[in-house]
């Protein structure tokens, strides 16, 4: 492998104005070998590439040269998503990796490193396919790097074993190539690889993935996330309106509820006043009747006192009576008895009277 020194590379930037077969943007995590990559693919040592955690790459660079007879440009990139600099614009960046590419890329080379094939490899083709959208799927070839140090008996039964990964080389038109950066002097790998872009660019029609189709993806993701936020925003108002519908509708019932009891109170209220009216009632009517009872043993106390009264006056009267009657009686027997004495003694006086008279008148007449 032919090495020049990274300084006296010649790393084209912006506005290039070169008109290659082939244009290729490298896209993978910090250390998943992009910069190698773009190394081996010139077969030469063209972009900085060294062993570290944190970003090497710290902006996107292009170089053009010469691959098996043909002008190809490569796009090396940092980190877009796990970059550890805090002064880093990814959204910025990746643009400029598009604008790198103009006028598009024909491949876009996906670098999975195989020595530390994580839940991060595959964090990285969601961030992959979301912010470049499905339509660059069709764009991608899968390379995975670090192949020598995979663990795995081989690379399709590593893809068959994770569902998530064989759906998304799946998706990519099952493109996938293994590339082991420590045997740089195997130039097949490159070949190979270059031969499967080949193929790619053919079924594509030489169509290129583009920064606009970049911003339609994005123009398209804000639209879905105005949209979501739009209708969380609705949930969120149509949960507010239901729930204020719901705390009416609590009032209501308890109000309804509150009337309820004071109706029962009333009812309660107004039977006990009418039970109390009617015992107080039930309890004079008693009372009435006791004094009615009493005025009227009363009167038949006085009645019988009268009668008893009258009863003694009426033996005494029955007594005087049976005196007068007696006496009457007596006096009846007497008459009776002595009717012919009285007969004889009323005769007597009419003659003495007769006699009295005659007397009176032959005295007057003998007087002058
Ligand atoms: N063993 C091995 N090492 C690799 C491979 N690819 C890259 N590396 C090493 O990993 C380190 C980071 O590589 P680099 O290309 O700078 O990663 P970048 O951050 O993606 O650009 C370098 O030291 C490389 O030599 C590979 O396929 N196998
Ligand atoms: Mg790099």
């Amino acid at each position: 492998m032919k090495y020049q020194n990274f300084e006296n590379t010649e790393v084209r930037g912006e506005g290039d104005d070169v008109d290659e077969d082939l244009r290729l943007l490298l896209i993978g995590k910090t250390g998943s070998g992009k910069s190698a990559t773009g190394n081996i693919i010139f077969n030469d040592r063209v972009f900085k590439s060294v062993m570290s955690s944190s970003s090497v790459t710290r902006s996107c660079k292009s170089h053009t040269g010469n691959v098996n007879n043909r002008s190809v440009r490569v796009i090396d990139t940092p980190d877009f998503i796990f970059s550890t600099r805090t002064d880093f614009d990814s959204d910025s960046e990746l643009k400029k990796a598009l604008e790198l590419c103009s006028p598009g890329a024909h491949v876009i080379l996906l670098l999975l490193s195989l020595s530390t094939f994580t839940e991060q490899e595959m964090d990285f083709t969601g961030w992959f396919e979301q912010k470049f959208g499905e339509e660059a799927l069709r764009f991608t070839v899968v390379l995975f790097t670090h192949a020598g140090q995979r663990h795995m008996r081989t690379l399709a039964e590593m893809i068959r074993m994770n569902p998530q990964l064989s759906d998304f080389i799946n998706r990519c038109g099952q493109r996938y190539h293994e590339f082991n950066i420590k045997a740089p002097a195997n130039r097949g790998q490159v070949t190979e690889l270059i031969e499967k872009i080949e193929r790619l660019i053919s079924d594509n029609t030489n169509s290129c993935y583009t920064l606009d189709m970049m911003l339609e993806t994005e123009r398209r993701r804000e639209e879905r996330e105005r949209r979501a936020e739009e209708e969380k925003r609705e949930k969120e108002e149509r949960r507010r309106e239901e729930e204020r519908r719901e705390r009416i509708r609590e009032e209501e019932r308890r109000e309804r509820e509150h009337q309820m009891q004071l109706e029962r109170v009333k009812i309660e209220t107004e039977n006990s006043v009418r039970r109390y009216i009617e015992q107080e009632k039930q309890k004079r009517e008693e009372e009435e009747k006791r004094e009615e009872e009493k005025r009227k043993e009363e009167e038949k106390r006085k009645e019988e006192e009268k009668k008893e009264e009258e009863e003694k006056s009426g033996d005494e009267e029955i007594e005087s009576e049976h005196t007068a009657l007696e006496r009457d009686s007596g006096f009846k027997h007497v008459v009776k008895e002595n009717k012919y004495i009285i007969g004889a003694g009323v005769s007597v006086s009419v003659v003495v009277i007769v006699l009295v008279f005659v007397l009176l008148k032959i005295f007057s007449s003998t007087q002058p």
